[in-house]
C-alpha cells in the first residue's frame, strides 16, 4: 500500500460540498477540476491527493483500495452495498430525498391501494425493490441509467423512483411528487485496511472533519 493518502470525490456537487471540509483539515485542492481534464488533483499537503471518479464509483474504489477514503451518496452506498467500507461520518453534504413520483394524472394511492402491479422505473433498483417490499406494493422494476423523468411521460413505466432537491426537474416535466420516503446526504467513507495502517494520519483528518460538520449544525 502507498504511503500517500488517495481520497475519491466525483465531480459536482460532491467535490465543490467537500471542499470547505477539506479546509477545515487544512488541505487545499491546488487545482480546479472544471480547468482541466486531469483525473488526479494535488493538494498543499504532498501526502495527499484527490481522485475525480464517478460517483457510483466511489464505494468500488475505496472498497479495493484505488483510494483510501471517499465521498459518495448514502443512495450510492445503498446500492453498492457497502461491503468492505467504513462508514465512520454523516457529512450532511449534498442533501436530497428519494421520493416516488408519477404523471400528474396518475393515480398513485388508488393503485396502492387496490393492490395493482405498478410499473417503476429507476437507476436506484435496490433501494426501489426494499422500499416497495416494505410497503408490501407489488411493482415491476425497470432499470434505466439516467433521464427517469422520460418513462412515465412515454408509458414505459407509471411512476419512477429518483432524488429530488428542489422539485424543479419533476415540475419541469410535469411530475408529481406523490411520496418522499428517504433523507439523503453523503457519508465519509474508508478504506478497512487504510484505517489500520495509515491510522496516524487517517484519524485526525476524520476528526477534523466531524468537528467541521458538528460546527455547521
Ligand atoms: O450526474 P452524473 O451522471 O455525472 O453522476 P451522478 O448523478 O451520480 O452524480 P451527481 O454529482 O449528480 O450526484 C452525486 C450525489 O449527489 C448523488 O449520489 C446524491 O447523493 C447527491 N444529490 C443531491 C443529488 C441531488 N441532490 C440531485 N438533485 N444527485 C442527483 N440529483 C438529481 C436528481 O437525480 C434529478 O435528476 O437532480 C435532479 C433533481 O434535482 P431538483 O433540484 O430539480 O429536484
Ligand atoms: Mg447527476
Amino acid at each position: 500500500m502507498s504511503d500517500l493518502i488517495t481520497l475519491a470525490l466525483s465531480k459536482g456537487r460532491i467535490f465543490e460540498e467537500t471542499l470547505p471540509l477539506l479546509a477545515a483539515a487544512g488541505i487545499e485542492v491546488t487545482e480546479d477540476p472544471e480547468k482541466s481534464r486531469k483525473l488526479i488533483l494535488a493538494t498543499n499537503r504532498p501526502d495527499v491527493r484527490v481522485v475525480l471518479v464517478r460517483a457510483t464509483d466511489v464505494p468500488t474504489y475505496v472498497q479495493h483500495g484505488g483510494a483510501d477514503l471517499g465521498v459518495a451518496g448514502k443512495d450510492v452506498l445503498l446500492e453498492h452495498g457497502g461491503e468492505g467500507l467504513f462508514q465512520p461520518l454523516d457529512l450532511k453534504i449534498a442533501r436530497c430525498r428519494m421520493s416516488v413520483a408519477t404523471r400528474d394524472d396518475f393515480d398513485y394511492d388508488t393503485a396502492v391501494k387496490q393492490g395493482s402491479r405498478i410499473r417503476v422505473a429507476t437507476k436506484y433498483t435496490e433501494i426501489a425493490r426494499r422500499h416497495f417490499a416494505d410497503k408490501g406494493v407489488h411493482v415491476d422494476l425497470i432499470k434505466l441509467y439516467g433521464s427517469m423523468e422520460l418513462a412515465p411521460l412515454t408509458g414505459l413505466a407509471d411512476a419512477i423512483v429518483d432524488l429530488v432537491s428542489t422539485g424543479s426537474t419533476l415540475k419541469a416535466n410535469r411530475l408529481r411528487e406523490v411520496e418522499p420516503f428517504l433523507e439523503i446526504s453523503s457519508r465519509l467513507v474508508v478504506n478497512q485496511a487504510a484505517l489500520k495502517l495509515k491510522r496516524e494520519r487517517l484519524r485526525p483528518m476524520i476528526d477534523a472533519f466531524a468537528a467541521a460538520v458538528a460546527a455547521r449544525g
